[in-house]
């Protein structure tokens, strides 16, 4: 189910539940800002999910009122995550979805790294 972006966040969704180690997650790297996991259905040979620790529902909340520390924290990880795994040569596709019409079902904000193989082409 789509999240209800007017909801407020929801401290015990399930990337909530997995950054206080309550739920396992096969971890792939973590800082202070983030962690990132491989997806529980993967979509792709390597579908991986950076998230950042604070408590952001959305891309909205989060790039208009976290810090710029944050939001360079947590996008210098998904940098970071997406060369360690070697899926900068030859491409991976990086995506959020934000909202109801966005598909979001885990309100807590995540980039999907999907790599590994040709990804085809989806909206855009
Ligand atoms: P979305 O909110 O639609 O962008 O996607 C949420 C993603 O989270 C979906 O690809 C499946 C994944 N997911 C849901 N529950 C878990 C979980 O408990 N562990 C892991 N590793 N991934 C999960």
């Amino acid at each position: 189910m789509p999240i209800d972006p007017t909801q407020p966040y929801d401290p015990d969704n399930i990337f909530a539940r997995i950054l206080r180690g309550e739920i396992p997650c096969n971890k792939v790297y973590e800082d202070e800002w983030s962690l990132a996991f491989h997806d529980i259905s993967p979509q792709a040979p390597v579908h991986i999910l950076v998230v950042p620790k604070g408590e952001w529902v959305s891309w909205d909340d989060f790039s208009a009122k976290a810090s710029a520390e944050e939001i360079a924290g947590f996008v210098r990880a998904v940098g970071h995550v997406a060369r360690e795994h070697g899926l900068v040569e030859p491409g991976y596709r990086m995506l959020a979805n934000i909202g109801a019409h966005g598909g979001q079902e885990v309100p807590h904000l995540h980039v999907h790294l999907f790599g590994g193989g040709p990804l085809g082409r989806m909206i855009a």
